[in-house]
């Protein structure tokens, strides 16, 4: 077998391109050096809008002065219920002295709604109506506990209604409450230990 063999040769080339292309236009460009800009820029002065874009929810009056209220329910304070709505400086801890303002300010979140209920049951025949009904203070009260939606309050419809889910605050009073969610004792009831009570069941919004 033959072998052949091939040669390679490298060619090394120079390649030496000059390119003058050097155009010497003698092109005088006039970009308006001098020009005379005699526009006044109008300085904006846009208004600033003032938009409140937080509007603060306030609290909802719940007195709604109709008997059909007592069936609807009253509208929830906040996520965190009366732990919201006793948060006065809104700084996320309820203080004892929070809580007791707040309970001063409606004694019936003092005590139990049963205990509230047989306060105002004032002839002790089991149902709240009536005369007994127009002067319960505050009327709102018993929003909600009308299940049957008689425009009486029944104590049945009032233990039904204590015995739900995340009510816990209605059926042993807010002053009890507050000593139950205050785990350390320290008397302030904490972000935490608000986050504590949800996730155990005491507190639920609504
Ligand atoms: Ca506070
Ligand atoms: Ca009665
Ligand atoms: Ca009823
Ligand atoms: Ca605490």
């Amino acid at each position: 077998m033959a072998v052949r063999t091939s040669k390679n040769v490298l060619v090394v080339s120079t390649l030496l391109v000059i390119s003058v292309g050097l155009a010497a236009c003698g092109s005088s460009e006039e970009d308006g050096s001098d020009s005379s800009d005699t526009q006044s820029q109008p300085v904006d002065e846009t208004p600033a809008i003032e938009r409140q874009s937080s509007p603060l929810d306030e609290d909802q009056s719940e007195g709604d002065e109709s008997d059909a209220s007592l069936s609807g329910g009253p509208t929830s304070p906040g996520e965190h219920s009366p732990l919201s709505a006793s948060d006065a400086d809104g700084d996320g801890t309820v203080t004892r002295a929070e809580i007791d303002a707040y309970m001063d300010a409606g004694s019936e979140h003092r005590v139990g709604l049963v205990a509230f209920f047989d306060e105002n049951d004032t002839d002790g025949d089991g149902t709240i109506d009536g005369d007994e009904l127009a002067a319960v203070e505050p009327e709102f009260a018993f929003d909600g506990t009308d299940s049957n939606a008689d425009g009486a309050v029944d104590r049945t419809e009032v233990e039904a209604y204590v015995n739900e889910p995340g009510r816990l605050y209605r059926k042993i009073g807010l002053g009890e409450f507050f000593d139950l969610v205050d785990t350390d004792d320290d008397d302030e009831v904490s972000p935490a230990e608000i986050e504590a009570a949800h996730q155990s069941g005491q507190l639920a919004a609504g």
